[in-house]
Order: C-alpha cells, then sequence, then structure tokens
C-alpha cells in the first residue's frame, strides 16, 4: 500500500485517483473563467467531489501558452479565498496550483493539502515556502516559460532530458528538507512540447515511476488531444479518457482533470479489472 498524507486526509495510492481542475482566471482557456467568482468556483467544486474527485486543484495563473503573467498580489486574491471556503465546507484535498511562496504558505494555512507547482519549485523562494508546509509537492517538467515554451521545443534526448530534470529538481527539494516520500512527478503534457513529445512521454511513464515517485498525469482536453483527433477543445473528453486510460495501464496514479465523473467511472472499472484474480 502507498499511502501518502496530504495535509488533513491520507490517500491509498495504489488505487487511481481524480483531481478536478478548478481555474479561478478570468481567462482559463477551457472554461472562459465562468468560475471566477467565489460562487460559482464552490458549485463546480461541489459538482467534482460528488462525482467523486480526491482533490480540487485550485489555480489562479493561467500556464497555458502565452497567457498573461499574473501578480502576486492578484493570484493570492483568487486563490486564498477559494481555498479557505472549499476547506470549510467539503471534506476534500485542496491542490494548488502556484508556483508563487507566498501562495503556497497562505494556501497550506488554510488547509491546502498538496502543492502542485509546473515549475517545479523553481521560483525564487518556492523550495522554502514548500518545505515548511510539510505537504506533499507535485513537480512537473516545463521546458522554457509559459510565454515561449511552444517555440519549437527541442531536445536532444527527450525522455532523457526530462528525466534528468526531475531528478535535478528532486534532488533541491530533499536538500530544501522536502521529504522523499512527499514528491509525485509529472511530465508535464503541452508544456514545450510538440506531439510526438507528448506521446512519447506518456508511453514512458513507466520511466518516471522507475525513480520511485508518484505520477500525475495533466492531459485533460490539451492541444495534444486536437492535434491527432483534429477537434476543438469541447470535444475532446473521449480523447483525454484514453490518453488517461493508457497511462493508467502504465502505473500513472493522479489524474487532472476538467471532467471528473467520466474519469471516476472509467478508472473504477479499470481497476477492478487490473485488481481481478483467477476465481
Ligand atoms: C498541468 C498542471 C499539468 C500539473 C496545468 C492546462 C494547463 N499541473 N497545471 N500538470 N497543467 N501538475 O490545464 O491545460 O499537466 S494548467
Amino acid at each position: 500500500m502507498s499511502v501518502m498524507v496530504f495535509g488533513d486526509k491520507s490517500l491509498d495510492l495504489s488505487l487511481p485517483r481524480v483531481m478536478g481542475i478548478l481555474n479561478v482566471t478570468p481567462d482559463s482557456f477551457s472554461d472562459g473563467g465562468k468560475h471566477n467568482s467565489l460562487d460559482s468556483a464552490l458549485k463546480q467544486a461541489e459538482r467534482m467531489i460528488d462525482d467523486g474527485a480526491d482533490f480540487i486543484d485550485v489555480g489562479g495563473e493561467s500556464t497555458r501558452p502565452g497567457a498573461a503573467v499574473v501578480g502576486e498580489q492578484e493570484e493570492l486574491n483568487r486563490v486564498l479565498p477559494v481555498v479557505e471556503a472549499i476547506k470549510a465546507r467539503f471534506n476534500v484535498i485542496v491542490s494548488v496550483d502556484t508556483s508563487t511562496p507566498s501562495v503556497i504558505t497562505g494556501s497550506a494555512a488554510l488547509g491546502a493539502g498538496l502543492i502542485n507547482d509546473v515549475r517545479a519549485l523553481e521560483r525564487e523562494g518556492a523550495l522554502e515556502a514548500a518545505s515548511s508546509t510539510a505537504l506533499p509537492v507535485c513537480l512537473m517538467h516545463m521546458r522554457g516559460t509559459p510565454q515561449t515554451m511552444q517555440q519549437s521545443p527541442s531536445y536532444s534526448d527527450l525522455v532523457d532530458d526530462v528525466e534528468r530534470y526531475l531528478i535535478t529538481r528532486i534532488e533541491a527539494s530533499i536538500a530544501a528538507g522536502i521529504n522523499k516520500e512527499n514528491i509525485i512527478l509529472d511530465p508535464g503534457i503541452g508544456f514545450g512540447k510538440t506531439l510526438i513529445h507528448n506521446t512519447t512521454l506518456l508511453n514512458c511513464t513507466g520511466r518516471l515511476l522507475d525513480l520511485g515517485h508518484e505520477v500525475l498525469i495533466g492531459v485533460s482536453r490539451k492541444t495534444m488531444i486536437g492535434d491527432i483527433l483534429g477537434v476543438p477543445v469541447s470535444e475532446r473528453l473521449y480523447g483525454t479518457m484514453g490518453a488517461n486510460a493508457s497511462t493508467y495501464m502504465k502505473g500513472a496514479r493522479i489524474f487532472r482533470v476538467h471532467d471528473v465523473k467520466p474519469h471516476v467511472d472509467m478508472l473504477k472499472v479499470m481497476h477492478q479489472i487490473e485488481e481481478s484474480r483467477n476465481a
């Protein structure tokens, strides 16, 4: 059993877990910022929790390619009230999608259970902030910055490069006092990657698992799905489920998605089949 403690909740990660995405930005690409008032954010969170989400991932910075940079105070204003309100009402793990030290410590003080950083705690002060919370962290690989990352990304050896980067960040995290057992890894689908980079990394999920950490996958509605299927954001659910099912079979255990119910049902059935023994 691989039990991980996320603040006030423990989760057995031998089972697949679903993380529902809650964007609290005015420019989120797939919900158009519909959830940037507290009330609608809470409604969205409640629905995802009813649908079986184990985590609600609250993000106040859009990191889609070319997105505007958000200031620290603005990010605090977007994220903290939502973290606080969710923890006051629901029994769920709140994950914060942030790179900002004050958002990390502020969210932890309000009951957040996971620090999810697309910059793998590279921002100044982030390692120390995350370490001070004693919470688990998700370290994601990105090449470049959200503003520039999709400008002809290239690698000398893709999987080696991603693996080496994550090892460097694991070592930096441990040196800052973060427990090895509290580190989750993420290949960073769409963050400085072409279609072939993305599919290769998903196919090589086992390489990240070999580093001895749980793996989180965030592929929901992304360009990668659109590139394969030639469909807009609104029609990427089935493709997203295909990508997530594929990485579940390779050992990924946390799935960051917009569409919680379809993934909860899919993963429940997949898990039960995988668990079955000769009757
Ligand atoms: C990811 C994320 C991801 C993790 C975003 C989007 C862009 N966090 N935050 N992994 N993506 N850990 O959802 O399209 O892939 S924001």
